[in-house]
């Protein structure tokens, strides 16, 4: 071997640890991926008898994943929809009569004033759901439509605003 190919030699090998530490490893590190995923939002919904509680009023618009958590007694869902109404004041039609007597109330979601965008369907006390939207700025209502559960109290406001 001769003088030159042994420097080279030692040349990279003092050269490719570092390359690998500058280049390769944050790439691999996954605390560098989370860092670069930043406009992902998450809200944290609490769903009870009978309150919407969102961790915030306000986030960022993009991919927004929800995470409903029922904390029961009873079963909820967890619709998002887009109005400019205030959250008290949607547009109800009656539900289905219960032995032939019109009881309850939910929300019309057909009502052009607002867009229904998605939904968690009902689940049960004690469990989560995610679910991942995409939302332009604006402002949102999330809220429970099961019969009679948003005429008592089940929904919140969730302004979103530009990036
Ligand atoms: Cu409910």
């Amino acid at each position: 071997m001769t003088p030159i190919n042994l420097m080279v030699r030692r040349i990279l090998f003092l050269i490719l640890p570092l390359f690998f530490l500058t280049f390769v490893f944050p790439v691999l590190n996954p605390a560098t991926i989370a860092q670069s995923d930043t406009t992902e939002e998450l809200v944290t919904v609490v769903l009870n008898d009978f309150y919407v509680h969102p961790n915030t009023s306000q986030a960022k618009a993009g991919r927004l994943t929800l995470k409903a958590m029922n904390a029961g007694p009873s079963t909820h869902e967890l619709v998002i929809l887009k109005t400019d109404l205030h959250p008290a004041a949607l547009p109800r039609k009656e539900a289905k009569p219960h032995r032939g007597i019109f009881t309850e109330y939910l929300v019309n979601e057909e009502n052009t004033l607002m867009e229904t965008i998605d939904e968690i369907e009902e689940f049960p006390a004690g469990t989560s759901q995610t679910k991942t939207v995409v939302l332009d700025p604006g402002h949102y209502v999330l809220f429970c439509n099961i019969p009679g559960h948003y005429d008592k109290g089940m929904y919140a406001s969730l302004h979103i605003v530009k990036q």
